[in-house]
């Protein structure tokens, strides 16, 4: 089906809505996770939580590669709805998997694990694919929606290599694809020597809390 035929037949609008509805409830859901964490003083395994929503035109192009009709936009592609959870050390997304694959609010139809299968682009990052149930006026309604989770250096690399692969059109120049390679194995090399003084990082950082709430409550 021609690209400008789809465009008509989809109400962009009406068909994105939910998948808003979904990120702002994830967000506020996952970000509430953190703070009460903190608030009860024991750790959590979050660092920070962010969202997007799916551009029409980023649907339409993973639609025409996927050769997915208009009709089952929404059953097959997954991450219109996109949550990124960031940690700190590697040790710490199985925490969050762990959490997310206990939830009774939404339900883990899938998972990736493209860490211990690091893609050959280099990106690593936990996938998780959810069923999540929304209270919309029109009655209830299940959207499938992705949860990333990966750690700052993952992210930093992640981040860098998708700005590269959009101004490439996705045919990053080979040196450059080589170099990225290098850098992901960096950025794996980071992660691992912060795991070799995470007790360090984190008692000090348990401690910054402490004082900054004591400075605070005078
Ligand atoms: P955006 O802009 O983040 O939405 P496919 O698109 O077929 O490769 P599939 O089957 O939908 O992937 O699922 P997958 O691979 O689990 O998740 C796709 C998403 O993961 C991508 O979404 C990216 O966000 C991220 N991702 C996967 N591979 C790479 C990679 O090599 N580099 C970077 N930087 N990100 C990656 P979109 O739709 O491509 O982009």
């Amino acid at each position: 089906m021609k690209r400008g035929v789809v465009v008509e037949i989809v109400n962009w609008k009406e068909l994105l809505y939910p998948y808003e509805q979904a990120m702002d409830e994830l967000l506020l859901k996952f970000r509430y996770l953190d703070k009460e964490c903190r608030h009860l003083g024991i750790y959590s395994p979050i660092d920070s939580v962010t969202g997007r929503l799916k551009k029409p035109a980023s649907i339409l192009e993973k639609a025409g590669k996927k050769q997915i009709p208009p009709e089952e936009i929404e059953e097959k592609i997954e991450d219109i709805t996109g949550i990124r959870i960031l940690c700190q050390f590697v040790e710490d997304i199985e925490k969050v998997v762990g959490m997310v694959r206990g939830r009774k609010d939404m339900t883990v139809v899938e998972e990736r694990d493209y860490i211990t299968k690091t893609k050959a682009s280099g990106y690593r990052s936990y996938h998780m694919i959810i069923r999540y149930p929304l209270s919309t006026a029109l009655g209830p309604k299940e959207v499938l929606a992705e949860i990333q989770i990966r750690t700052n250096a993952m992210n930093f690399w992640a981040t860098a290599e998708h700005s590269l692969r959009y101004k490439y059109s996705g045919n990053i120049p080979e040196s450059l694809q080589q170099r990225l390679i290098n850098c992901a194995e960096a950025a794996f090399h980071l992660d691992q020597e912060m795991s070799t003084i995470r007790g360090e990082i984190t008692n000090a950082q348990r401690l910054n809390e402490i004082k900054g709430n004591l400075v605070t409550n005078i």
